[in-house]
């Protein structure tokens, strides 16, 4: 029978062997040995759980420093060998990139240290550094932060570069003619364009310079005509996901009636690329900018 560890053993068994009431005390070991075993079973799996969350976390936060070197190194180009750090929740993990030309031409070397919890962490990942983001801010100049931006005016690019749209037409027909976002004229205070027409998995990109690291506020203004239930739903990315959660829309009674949702996305000081990204709703809500805060 195997339903135990084999690193489980009573020591009580071995001396017991060979007694002379054989059946009986081997049934009462038996019975022993169960009882025993489940208890440090269960005592194993409860510090192992304990162990296996606390290291979890802090490789979980190590691996997102590893993740925040490549994406300084790779979607944001800074030349090699690149050295930061990054502020994870409780924790803060030095990160290192360099040329990894020692193994692997075409690849980079990245090396994030740090502590959670009194654990120390060090993590050693091998990455391809073959896609870099080659899309440029609208103005020319990444967008400063704090500040508003409007969602027309994400970056240049293109297609699957700086965006991504069901078609390559943009049905509103103003602002960005040539380009597949859908943009149109609004009538919300300030005026200017609103990005509308908004399916699910289409997005844009944002390059941007944080020069105070903070959790930002996000408001979004946005707009849906819808006068029943229906809700769509979207997020902000930056190099480590999804960061603001999903921001929901609900009706706000109007195509060109704006209202405020909110949502927080901490960001660490220098370049960043955000993805404003869409996750349900066809066509269901407007955007007219966000504000960072
Ligand atoms: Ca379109
Ligand atoms: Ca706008």
């Amino acid at each position: 029978m195997c339903i135990f560890p084999t690193t489980i053993k009573h020591p009580r068994q071995k001396a017991q062997r060979g007694s002379i009431a054989l059946v009986a005390l081997t049934a009462l070991v038996i019975v022993f040995v169960i009882g025993l075993g489940l208890l440090t079973l269960g005592s194993n799996a409860r510090l192992s759980g304990k162990r296996a969350m606390r290291l979890g976390g802090a490789q979980a936060m190590a691996l997102s420093g590893v993740e925040y070197g490549y994406w300084q190194r790779v979607q944001n180009a800074q030349p090699l060998p690149y050295t930061g750090s990054r502020s994870l929740g409780t924790g803060s993990f030095a990160v290192a990139v360099t040329d990894n030309s020692a193994s692997l031409a075409g690849t980079v070397k990245i090396v994030s240290t740090g502590t959670q919890n009194g654990n120390s962490v060090k993590l050693t990942r091998i990455l391809s550094a073959s896609t870099p983001y080659t899309g440029t801010p609208y103005t020319g100049t990444p967008i400063s932060l704090p500040v508003t931006i409007q969602a027309e005016d994400y970056d240049k690019g293109g297609e699957g570069v700086a965006y991504h749209d069901m078609d390559a037409t943009n049905n509103g027909g103003q602002y960005r003619t040539s380009e597949g976002v859908d943009i149109q004229t609004c009538t919300d205070t300030g005026g200017g364009y609103n990005v509308g027409w908004i399916n699910p998995g289409e997005w844009m990109k944002y390059t941007v310079n944080v020069t105070t690291a903070k959790s930002y506020v996000v408001t979004a203004r946005v707009s849906c005509g819808y006068a029943g239930t229906a809700v769509g739903t979207f997020h902000i990315e930056d190099e480590l996901g999804n960061t603001t959660g999903t921001i929901p829309v609900s009706s706000t009674g109007g195509w060109q009636t704006w209202a405020n949702v909110t949502a927080t996305i901490p960001l660490a000081s220098g370049k960043h690329v955000l993805r404003v990204y869409c996750e349900t709703g066809n066509g269901v809500y407007n955007i007219n900018y966000i504000t960072f805060y």
